[in-house]
């Protein structure tokens, strides 16, 4: 497969209201970010992956964007911005922005054009139909609860949006709005961005007639993806901007693709017919969710995740390529999940670490990931601030009469906000992360956790998290090797090995808190030690060994 930079690379994703507080208003920013990037030089990292900075209502933190050029008053100026980039590409960091499409904010003046009247010029720009009597268009139901269509009293019609009812979804259909989409990419590309995640992006097409979704749950709205995931244009409309803006620049893509399949991966990733460089698969976060959803979390098993990950690894190993992460700002913390966010924290960080990082695929690290960040448990309601998770409890609690407990539990679980919460620089006072009132309440472990305190300790998850981000530098085979799954049946231990150019490394993970034995196939033995997180580890690999809790060793054989 061809060398491309964005193989060799780490992204680190920067969560702008949540990183750095530059002037004290209690809202991260551009010069707080700024004010960072030694830390990210430190790290290692080679791109950032920045969420939305644009002009925005902030009905879902900037995923509503309002004016597509200019960047949101709260986080600065285009000075700021263009500044901010000059000081990345000095360090050799790339900068890969947001791209949000599928959906603008309401307060886009596209949309409050478009609601003017029928015959409005931009009118066409959104999806608007008639209701069926006083009812809406069709069943389909939002991502964030209630249905996906709001009636608009001004022009006496719905329009769709599968997310907030001020996240209007673009009408791609039409060639005048794709034409606005590929002017904005360019105005970025041309002011220096070196790539795009791209949003939902695999939404951007529904099915013409928008037809009812079969009803599958017990409610008025009914999950309506198979009129709208990898929809009948969608690889049109994408073959279509590659052609008209990305081939002309040297340009990262990455797409958010819910539901997602390997095959869809091997497909739209394809080095010669694909569509994008890589893309975000949900699979593997959705291991923990029961037959309720992402709400109804359920132990989760090795098994499943093994089978998930060997998946997408062997299916786009040698024409595709894979994304790698275990947390986003959409996601709940890693280490609450996968590891052991108490005892057990640094240890389990490190073994989530290692076993990302060694996987085929360009690994993206989460603010706070690289500190062993962990999941925040307010107590209530009223401290929480993400617009899924505020609608949810809305819903559940007043209008269906479950107890707060209860759904304050799930959203323990797997509540937006588990990320969202600032960034932990010190054991100051809000973690350093603001000297005013923190838009989301810190963490109140940030005197145990922060990076003031990883920095000065050599065998920290920062520097663990650094070593890793070396070694792909050095070893060919952690880029461009295939990959193999052993001991497939175990439900404690995560063992695979990766060849390329007769080199080969194993990586053996213990994912529990058992202590286990591990036995390894004959040929597997010898080498070298590369990574380790417990103390006395045996420098050369044996067949039979001991695997403590959250253990990790990596070697080169
Ligand atoms: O997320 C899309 C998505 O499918 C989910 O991750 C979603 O956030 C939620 O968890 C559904 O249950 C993207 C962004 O990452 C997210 O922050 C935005 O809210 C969303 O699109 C809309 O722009
Ligand atoms: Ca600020």
């Amino acid at each position: 497969m061809a060398q491309q930079w964005w193989k060799e690379s780490v992204v680190y994703q920067i969560y702008p209201r949540s990183f750095n507080d530059g002037n004290g208003d209690g809202i991260g920013d551009i010069k707080g970010i700024t004010e960072k990037l030694d830390y990210l030089k430190e790290l290692g990292i080679d791109v950032v992956w920045l969420s939305p900075v644009y002009q925005s209502p902030n009905d879902d933190n900037g995923y509503d964007i309002s004016d597509y050029r200019n960047i949101m008053d709260e986080f600065g100026t285009m000075e700021d911005w263009n500044e901010m980039l000059d000081e990345m590409h000095n360090r050799g960091i790339r900068l890969v922005m947001d791209l949000v499409v599928n959906h603008s904010s309401d307060e886009h003046t596209w949309f409050s054009e478009a609601r003017k009247s029928k015959d409005n010029p931009y009118r066409d720009y959104y999806i608007w139909r008639e209701g069926k009597g006083d009812q809406p268009p069709n069943n389909w139901g939002s991502f964030f609860g209630g249905s996906a269509w709001q009636y608009d009293e001004e022009s006496e019609e719905y329009f769709l949006h599968l997310f907030s009812k001020k996240q209007p979804d673009l009408n791609w259909e039409n060639e005048k709005l794709r034409e606005e989409v590929y002017d904005l990419m360019k105005f970025w590309l041309d002011k220096g961005v070196d790539g795009f995640r791209m949003d939902v992006i695999n939404l951007i097409s529904k099915t013409p007639g928008l037809p009812d979704a079969d009803v599958t749950a017990d409610s008025p709205y009914q999950w309506g993806g198979e009129y709208f995931v990898n929809g009948p244009k969608f690889i049109d409309y994408m073959n279509e901007m590659n052609e008209k803006v990305l081939k002309k620049f040297d340009a990262m893509t990455v797409g958010e693709m819910p539901m997602a399949t390997p095959e869809d991966g091997k497909r739209y990733t394809n080095e010669d017919t694909g569509i994008v460089n890589m893309l975000f698969q949900f699979e593997h976060m959705d291991v923990t969710s029961g037959p309720g959803g992402k709400w109804d979390q359920q132990p989760w098993k090795l098994t499943d995740l093994k089978r998930i990950i060997s998946k997408w690894q062997t299916e786009l190993h040698g024409t595709g390529w894979n994304s790698l992460y275990m947390e986003n700002h959409d996601q709940p913390r890693s280490v609450s999940v996968f590891g052991d966010d108490q005892e057990y924290r640094v240890t389990s960080a490190k073994m989530l670490a290692a076993w990302l990082h060694f996987l085929q695929g360009t690994p993206y690290i989460y603010q706070g990931q690289e500190l062993g960040m962990t999941n925040v448990y307010f107590n209530s309601i009223e401290q929480y601030e993400d617009i899924e998770t505020l609608n949810m409890y809305k819903e559940e609690v007043i209008e269906k009469g479950e107890t707060p407990e209860k759904v304050l539990e799930a959203i323990h679980k797997k509540g937006r906000d588990n990320a969202r919460t600032p960034m932990q620089w010190t054991d100051e006072e809000n973690a350093g992360f603001t000297t005013g009132n923190p838009w989301l309440k810190v963490n109140d472990n940030y005197h145990e956790i922060n990076a003031r305190k990883a920095l000065s300790n050599e065998d920290s998850t920062f520097y663990f998290y650094k070593k890793l981000i070396r070694l792909r530098k050095e070893l060919p085979v952690m880029i461009h090797g295939d990959y193999q799954l052993h001991l497939e049946e175990d439900e404690n231990l995560y063992v695979y090995t990766r060849s390329y150019n007769g080199r080969s490394l194993l990586l053996a993970a213990n994912f529990s808190k058992e202590t286990c034995e591990m036995r390894l196939p004959h040929t597997l033995n010898g080498g070298e030690l590369l990574v380790h997180n417990y103390q006395d580890v045996g420098h050369h690999l044996q067949n039979e060994s001991i695997m403590r809790p959250y253990e990790v060793k990596a070697y080169l054989l």
